[in-house]
């Protein structure tokens, strides 16, 4: 790895000798390098090196594009607000073909800490700050000069039927050790599918979203701990509002990590939920519709069973999309979600409740 990051790093004219480099292991997708150069001043510099999976990102050119419309444009609005800094190389390109599978990008280190997960609802609510304040930032942003870079990929109708019609082919022998998750998917299918016929159809408004609004895609100051910047502009698409929310909710309001293996430590955290709305809403104020702040909830539930639906897909078919770290590592994924979805079934009304409280509140 050495020699490829020391090319990379050269191709990007980075400036002193390469010094250290260590892997960071967040993320299910792509693979990123802290890598740190000694400078001529004997100073020390960091930079994140990155390889996009170009087996999920088919046409990675299109989401170095959409990045720098999207960060062009955030910079000029919002002289004041922090955003990455993507190095070029000598032909002007913000990425580099190492060779044909090989598809790298850099970036300047920002000194920070990210969360996995907290229990203090004051980080809580400031990634729902965050995340309501980056879509406001865009809102002015023209989302139809965006690439599509993953088609339908919150297509909850869509995820849904890709599943059943795999589940029939059982190509991997997978799906009879999979019944019971397939029964409950089945029994909520047209539930968790509403909102996304709906968008389809015109009915809920079309913003220039997110889309990967998990807390740890938020950098932190590491002493006041206020948000710094928002990260992972790989799926910035028009999307629904509401499922910036939503996918942001089932993963930090989840009381375990997102591949607990036992189920029995796995509940949806109401206080969790009311603080990261707090901040979110506050943030988005004013821009939402009622349709979109009506949703909320049936949202978080949608995109826990699009998750689930995404993984159990990923088992059914080979696992080929997310890294697996052990055999059974997407089933394991799957359950968990699902009985995320189950709580959050449970909690509904309670939900509705808070959301009503927070809104009413700001
Ligand atoms: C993937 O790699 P990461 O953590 O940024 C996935 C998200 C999922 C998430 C689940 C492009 O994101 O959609 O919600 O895993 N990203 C893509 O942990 O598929
Ligand atoms: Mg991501």
């Amino acid at each position: 790895m050495y020699d490829t990051l020391k090319i990379v790093g050269i191709k990007f004219r980075l400036p002193g000798e390469l010094y250290s480099y260590e892997p960071i292991t967040i993320g299910n997708i792509n693979a990123t390098y802290k890598v740190t150069y000694t400078q001529d001043s004997g100073k020390m510099k960091s930079y994140l090196f990155q390889r996009v999976n170009t087996h999920v990102f088919k046409n990675p050119v299109e989401i170095m594009e959409n990045i720098d419309r999207v960060t062009s444009y955030i910079r000029e609005k919002y002289p004041d607000q922090t955003t990455l800094h993507f190095h070029h190389t000598d032909d002007g390109l913000n990425y580099y073909i190492y060779d044909e599978d090989s598809f790298w990008r850099v970036i300047n280190y920002v000194d920070s800490v990210t969360f996995n997960a907290s229990d203090d609802l004051g980080v809580v609510e400031s990634s729902g700050y965050a995340f309501g304040q980056f879509q406001t930032q865009l809102s002015g942003f023209d989302g139809s000069v965006l690439h599509e870079t993953i088609p339908d990929f919150h297509n909850t109708k869509k995820r849904l039927d890709t599943l059943f019609s795999h589940i029939e082919k059982d190509e991997f022998g997978r799906v009879s050790e999979v019944a019971k998750e397939i029964e409950y998917i089945a029994s909520v299918r047209e539930k968790a599918a509403e909102l996304s016929v709906r968008f389809s159809d015109g009915e809920i408004p079309k913003r220039v979203t997110h889309n990967d609004t998990k807390c740890n895609n938020v950098l932190f100051d590491r002493h006041t701990k206020k948000p710094i910047v928002v990260i992972d502009l790989d799926t910035i698409m028009p999307g629904m509002s509401m499922y910036d929310f939503a996918d942001a909710v089932r993963f930090i309001a989840n009381t375990a990590v997102e591949d607990e293996p036992d189920t029995s430590r796995i509940f949806f955290d109401t206080g969790k939920f009311r603080a990261f709305a707090k901040g979110f809403i506050s943030a988005t104020h004013g821009s939402l519709e009622p349709v979109e702040l009506n949703n909320l909830v049936k949202a978080t539930f949608s995109i826990t069973i699009e998750l689930a639906s995404r993984f159990l897909d990923d088992y059914i078919t080979g696992d080929k999309y997310f890294k697996c770290t052990y055999p059974k590592h997407n089933l394991v994924r799957t359950r968990c979600q699902l009985e995320l979805a189950r709580d959050i079934e449970l909690k509904w009304q309670e939900l509705e409740w808070i959301i009503k409280d927070v809104v009413e509140k700001i």
